[in-house]
């Protein structure tokens, strides 16, 4: 079966996207936790934060970027919303692809659980 996330990517898995460039794909999580909550992933499969490298600079720069034009289109960005990247078991990671979790319209509380 292979990656999940590079599944949707390549559109073998369905899912609602809501936004993709040549980088980068966004879909709605399929587990909301919030009123908008969107993942943003980049096309290439990086596990997670701690198999990032020196090459993977743009790509990241890229995701955050493209983080924000989503954020926008969600119209997060009046009342502000929140990025979450999840690294590891101990921080709840799931899926290692490497994903920012788009959060917003409500308020959110500080610290997470
Ligand atoms: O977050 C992984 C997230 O991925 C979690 O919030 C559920 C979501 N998820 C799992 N499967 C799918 C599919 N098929 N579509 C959309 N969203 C999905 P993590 O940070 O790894 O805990």
């Amino acid at each position: 079966m292979g990656c999940l996330f590079c599944n949707i990517v390549e559109k073998k898995v369905p899912a609602t996207v809501v936004y993709e460039d040549e980088n980068t794909v966004a879909f709605r999580d399929i587990r909301p936790v919030a009123p908008t909550h969107v993942l943003i992933v980049p096309r290439k499969h990086i596990p997670g934060v701690r198999a990032l490298s020196h090459e993977d600079e743009q790509t990241i720069g890229q995701l955050f970027v493209a983080a924000r034009k989503v954020a926008h289109q969600e119209g997060l960005e009046a009342n502000g919303y929140r990025l979450v990247v999840n690294d590891g078991d101990a921080a709840g990671q799931t899926v290692h692809h490497i994903h920012v979790h788009i959060l917003g319209g409500r308020d959110l509380a500080w610290p997470p659980g």
